[in-house]
């Protein structure tokens, strides 16, 4: 395979601001750097030999970037910006990397992953599907209420590659591109939190064949690439405390526009989230319990399973090693769990309007764990 450059010449030739080593750390955080996009997609996609496969131009990728850029912050979305678009595709990078997965995968499917990744939020405007539903939004008509918001995702990015400025695949064989859009497709529909139980139930099923005997096929890997960028979705619960709680801010602060959107111009007495009333120490510990524990315990429990069929059994050490986020996610839940039993300090954490996460004293419970 023809490699244009090594990983240290990409990132010096183009004056990155990070180094792909970097990108390799479960506890990198996103926030820190500016254009986020840019080198993500340059160092990620370099990192998995898809520049050089897809002999992709080196300033097509940087337009396509920057288009991809300009889209996630369209609607200035406190949370769902290029910052949280980028955070998914380097975590994605993570996962790949700190599994036995790269050997599971074809080339093509590793693609989409890091793809629909990158764009699986592009255009979000910062209100969710529910919103967009109930207030009859122009998006909501023409998906007829079905994942309103992935269905643009998708189908905006791939108007966007339709100008030859920005389609970074016009190497790829008309018989690749059919495979790779439909599964990018696919991808991007499963990050619909309406789809969560209904995947981790897949992946259940999976295990009860597999424990039983009573299959001997390997992961449907659809199922098992739709939760790795779902698991990478959700994933700032199980990063350490300090990338955590600033996305935990910044998500709730997004719901808490909504909130106010929705009393003011829908005088709705029910909003989604109400800064008045919604608590946030409740509302995370039931996240990370019901959403993100089971999650990423299926994940970790199919890389270990993979890893038994493709590779020798990893011994425990390996493992944790292997798999940061089991102790980043219990950690972070035991913090809520003690900070909800701390009544007089909640009270002053929750009396605060507009409601904001008070960081400091929430680092305190971390420094005391
Ligand atoms: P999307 O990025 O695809 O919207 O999925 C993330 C969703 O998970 C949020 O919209 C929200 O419903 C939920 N969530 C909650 Br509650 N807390 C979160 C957190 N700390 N980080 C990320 N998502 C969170
Ligand atoms: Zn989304
Ligand atoms: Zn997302």
């Amino acid at each position: 395979q023809l490699r244009m450059h090594t990983k240290e010449q990409l990132g010096v030739m183009l004056n990155l601001p990070v180094d792909a080593n970097q990108l390799n750390l479960w506890s990198f955080n996103m926030i820190e750097h500016s254009d986020p996009l840019t080198f993500t997609v340059l160092l990620t996609f370099h990192a998995h030999n898809i520049i050089s496969h897809y002999r992709i131009d080196i300033e097509t990728l940087k337009s396509f970037a920057h288009a991809l850029t300009e889209g996630y912050t369209k609607f200035r979305a406190v949370y769902h910006n290029d910052y949280h678009g980028a955070d998914v595709l380097q975590t994605v990078h993570c996962l790949l990397i700190k599994s036995n997965l790269l050997n599971v995968f074809t080339h093509t499917e590793i693609t989409a992953l890091l793809f629909a990744a990158a764009v699986h939020d592009f255009e979000h405007p910062g209100l969710n599907n529910n919103y967009l539903v109930k207030t009859k939004s122009d998006l909501a008509l023409i998906y007829n209420d079905f994942s309103v918001l992935e269905n643009h995702h998708s189908s905006a990015v791939f108007k966007l590659l339709r100008d030859k400025r920005f389609n970074i695949w016009s190497n790829m064989s008309i018989d690749e591109y059919r495979i790779f859009r439909s599964l990018v497709i696919s991808l991007v529909l499963a990050t619909d939190m309406a789809n969560h139980a209904s995947l981790i139930e897949r992946m259940s099923t999976y295990f009860f064949f597999k424990e039983t005997n009573t299959t001997t096929t390997s992961t449907d890997s659809k199922t098992l690439l739709q939760t790795l960028l779902h698991a990478a979705d959700i994933s700032n619960a199980a990063k350490p405390w300090p990338i955590y709680i600033q996305s935990t801010e910044k998500v709730v602060e997004e719901f808490f526009i909504q909130g106010d959107l929705e009393k003011i111009y829908y005088d709705d007495n029910k909003p989604t989230f109400d800064r008045e009333k919604t608590d946030v120490v409740q509302l995370q510990i039931g996240f990370i319990a019901h959403i993100v524990c089971p999650t990423f315990d299926v994940l970790s429990k199919v890389l270990q399973m993979d890893s038994l069929d493709h590779n020798s059994k990893l011994s425990p050490i390996t493992a944790i090693h292997t798999f940061p986020w089991q102790y980043d996610l219990q950690l972070n839940l035991e913090t809520w769990r003690q900070v909800a039993k701390d009544n007089d300090n909640q009270r002053i954490l929750l009396s605060q309007k507009p409601l904001k996460l008070n960081t400091e004293y929430l680092q305190t419970y971390v420094e005391k764990a």
